[in-house]
């Protein structure tokens, strides 16, 4: 008998791939991330080898909205009830796409029903619902179920590659990090309240949105978690125009924090929706004792090197253009040269839960990574910035 035939016989199977059916996709929400999730389900069996998936149902409150959407997006069929799709015999994977504060309620049901759950960023609205969302987790993960973290970022190939060359020590001892993520779409006093501006919907504002990919690149580049922090938080437009006339915005413009990591290095994070000109640049720069490395999303395809240990006159960052059958993710992409985009990010991460869905999670196949745990984690370096403000600034350790 050859190894594999043994495996096959004698050891339980960890796959947890549905007998004869595509593996059934639900997806919660059909706005702009319901738009990127559904792209790359309609892609990821194109570009990767991976289980196949049918997209069975798109969810959402307005019966027109989510009709009109499920049309546009390709999906076989909308629903506005989301409590009765995730306990369906034929979905497997809850895909949570809806505001933040739906996430927990969702998240939790999905999970006690025994489905794969893929949630956007950040986990939850605030720490005590992250907490919920691991214990369900937890006892989801025993029966095989997977609790995946939309931090999408992770794969874009060039930040795929920058976690590389740190586990190949080609930085040394990280000692410092500064990552920023500004953009601009709030510059005009008129522009409207939406859900993103509540507290209530979405917990926090630029610092939950694009802070949390801050210092989520930051911790899981420098493979560091956050010991302290100081923040501080802006509302630089304290009223917008909504139904009724002029709303108070609950929630942050802008963020500042600086974080020390427990490995001792030291990380700073800046992060703005008033940032005049920036569209969505996340910037991301590691200096270690070996090397140091920077990252622009405006140029996604290319990472910067400097290696510190060629001599002094001939260093000087080497830009590395991120498109080699080599690189992360990109064998399964195009020639070289022909770069990639924003949206190819979110069907690397689709790629990598269907192959956790299908190896399941074992020493050889390390299931998906961020699970709910590391939101968790994360939660609470963004209470912490939070809590550091209310006390003008104040250093709160976790
Ligand atoms: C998705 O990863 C996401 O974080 C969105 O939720 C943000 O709103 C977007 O600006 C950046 O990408």
């Amino acid at each position: 008998m050859t190894l594999d035939l043994v495996k096959e016989t004698l050891l339980p199977s960890t796959s947890h791939l549905p007998d004869g059916r595509p593996l059934g996709v639900a997806m919660i929400g059909y706005s702009f991330m319901g738009r990127a999730h559904s792209q790359a389900w309609r892609t990821v069996a194109a570009a990767f080898d991976v289980p196949e998936v049918a997209r069975r149902v798109i969810v959402g409150r307005d019966e027109e909205a989510v009709a009109e959407a499920a049309e546009r997006l390709d999906w076989e069929e909308h629903a506005t009830d989301w409590r009765e799709v995730i306990t369906r015999d034929d979905i497997d994977i809850v895909d949570i796409c809806t505001p933040g504060f739906l996430h927990a309620e969702i998240a939790i049901a999905a999970l006690e029903a025994g489905k794969h759950v893929l949630c956007e960023k950040p986990l939850a609205n605030d720490t005590a619902e992250a907490e919920a969302m691991v214990d369900a987790a937890r006892t989801a993960t025993e029966r095989g179920q997977i609790a995946a973290l939309g931090f999408t970022y992770r794969r874009i190939p060039a930040l795929a590659l920058a976690r590389q060359f740190v586990a190949d020590e080609k930085l040394g001892t990280i000692r410092q990090a500064k990552a920023a993520y500004l953009q601009d779409w709030l510059v005009d006093e008129d522009a409207g309240m939406s859900w993103r501006l509540r507290k209530e919907t979405a917990g926090s504002g630029a610092l939950g949105d694009i802070g949390s990919h801050a210092i989520d690149q930051i911790q899981h580049l420098t493979g560091q978690r956050t010991a302290a922090v100081r923040g501080r938080l802006a509302t630089l437009v304290p009223q917008r125009p909504g139904k009724e006339g002029l709303e108070d915005v609950t929630v942050d413009d802008a963020a500042w924090a600086t974080l020390e990591l427990d490995g001792g290095a030291v990380a700073s994070v800046e992060v703005s929706r008033m940032a005049t000109g920036a569209k969505n640049r996340l910037t991301v720069e590691l200096y270690g004792t070996k090397g140091a490395l920077r990252f622009d999303l405006e140029n996604p395809n290319e990472l910067w090197f400097l290696d510190a240990t060629a001599p002094i006159a001939e260093q000087g960052y080497t830009r590395v253009l991120v498109t080699e059958p080599e690189h992360p993710y990109l064998a399964a992409w195009w020639p070289q040269g022909h770069v990639l985009g924003w949206e190819n990010a979110f069907t690397n991460q689709a790629r990598d839960l269907l192959i956790a869905i299908r190896d399941g999670d074992t020493a050889d196949a390390p299931g998906f990574s961020p699970d709910f745990g590391d939101g968790l984690a994360l939660q609470r370096v963004l209470d912490a910035v939070i809590a550091s403000d209310a006390a003008d600034g104040a250093t709160v350790t976790l």
